[in-house]
């Protein structure tokens, strides 16, 4: 079939949207109606070719809401009209790491998802035979994308896709952070670096953990007022700090935070939020995704004092056992997605989603179909 789609022919050149083929799903497969689709930073990192894994040309996005349209040979879970929320880490429900509880990270179809493959290593979309590549198995910037049955969370058809397509990537990251990954308690001090759809959705993490006092860091002090919104406590912009951010926390804080969140990609933030977190039990967790070649360090010191440095991956959440749980508590209220989407637009427009997320003028940029 046809359908438009954001085409990223190269990287770091804008999106060109084109009428392109789509082959219908094959053993396992899902061919989806994509209704929305967040535009989450990591696409514009994909984009900026510091992605290692980046193949292009490629249909990005994976922050979708989605209907089904039609099941390949095999698919027993799904039927035509489901609706669903696409899964850049699948639950397959059967490998070692679906097996364990302490991780998400499924890898039944890792290696070739993550390389713009679908899983039998062939593609599906393509453009006047030129073939196009999928991007985390997702591919949500086009009309109708496929997906693998074991990469889609089915979810209550009366939440709104528009919304909790956030829950597809972005807020289900930093909530999931602060609860799964970190397990922050009541009480704690925790400190956030980086005000995007991420930062902000660890705020409410720690908001739902009962945090004491929460600190949001960013350097575009507009920031600071949703951030206040959904719960943080202090706001800090290191252009106002003369010398070291780490130290200043520490010491507006006495000894170090409990709990930091890095949610920006900066090698050098990390370091930060790891050294601005208490001696003999402080937690760092890293969010941010780096460029290629990127590398963390710090003393060693500071771990062999009783600091832990964590990473976390769609927050440790385990797609399609636990994301239907998130949607619902959206629909409950206790999940914050509206206030969020402070942009919405066609497809055609995709490009100033990029624009406005570089210039930081939104948290996140929903594209309507
Ligand atoms: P965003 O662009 O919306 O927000 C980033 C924020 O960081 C902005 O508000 C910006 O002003 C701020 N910032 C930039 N440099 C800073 C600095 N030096 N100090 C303080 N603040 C700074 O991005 P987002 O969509 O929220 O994504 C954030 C990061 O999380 C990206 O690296 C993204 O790739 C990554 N990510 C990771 C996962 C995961 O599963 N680990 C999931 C989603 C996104
Ligand atoms: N391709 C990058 C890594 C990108 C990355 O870390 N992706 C996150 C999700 S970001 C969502 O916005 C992730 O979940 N990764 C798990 C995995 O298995 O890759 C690189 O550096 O190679
Ligand atoms: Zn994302
Ligand atoms: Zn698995």
């Amino acid at each position: 079939m046809k359908a438009r789609a954001a085409v990223a022919w190269e990287a770091q050149k804008p999106l060109s949207i084109e009428e392109v083929d789509v082959e219908g799903p094959r053993e396992g497969e899902v061919l989806l109606q994509v209704v929305a689709s967040g535009v989450c930073h990591t696409d514009a990192f994909t984009l900026s070719g510091d992605d290692p894994e980046g193949a292009f040309p490629c249909i990005l996005g994976h922050e979708g809401g989605c209907i089904v349209v039609e099941c390949g040979p095999g698919v027993k879970t799904l039927k035509p009209g489901d609706h669903v929320i696409p899964l850049y880490i699948p639950e397959c429900g059967h490998c070692e790491y679906c097996a364990s509880p302490k991780t998400n990270l499924c890898q039944s179809i890792a290696s070739t998802v993550w390389t713009g493959y679908m899983p039998d290593g062939t593609r599906r979309f393509s453009k006047n035979g030129k073939p196009i590549f999928h991007y985390m198995g997702c591919s949500t910037f086009a009309e109708y994308t496929v997906v693998p049955e074991i990469a889609l969370a089915k979810i209550n058809p009366a939440a709104p896709l528009d919304k909790v397509c956030l829950l597809g990537c972005g807020v289900t990251t930093g909530i999931g952070a602060v609860l799964n990954t970190a397990r922050v308690e009541p009480g704690s001090t925790v400190a956030v670096f980086g005000l995007g759809g991420i930062g902000l959705s660890a705020i409410q993490g720690a908001v739902m953990a009962k945090a004491g006092r929460i600190l949001a860091i960013d350097l575009n002090s507009d920031k600071f007022e949703m951030a206040k919104a959904l719960g943080a406590t202090d706001f800090i912009n290191p252009r106002e700090v003369n010398g070291s951010i780490s130290e200043y926390i520490r010491d507006l804080t006495k000894g170090g935070v409990d709990y930091s969140f890095e949610c920006i990609g900066n090698v050098n933030v990390m370091r930060d939020a790891l050294e601005c977190t208490h001696m003999g039990w402080g937690v760092s967790t890293v969010i941010g995704v780096a460029g290629a070649g990127k590398e963390i360090c710090t003393r060693p010191f500071n771990l062999v004092v009783g600091r832990t440095w964590k990473g976390s991956a769609f927050g440790g959440v385990k797609g399609r056992s636990q994301l239907p749980g998130y949607v619902d508590n959206y629909l409950a209220g206790k999940i914050e997605l509206d206030k969020l989407v402070t942009h919405t637009m066609p497809l055609e427009d995709i490009n100033r989603a990029f624009d406005l997320m570089h210039e930081g003028k939104s948290i996140r940029s929903v594209i309507i179909f």
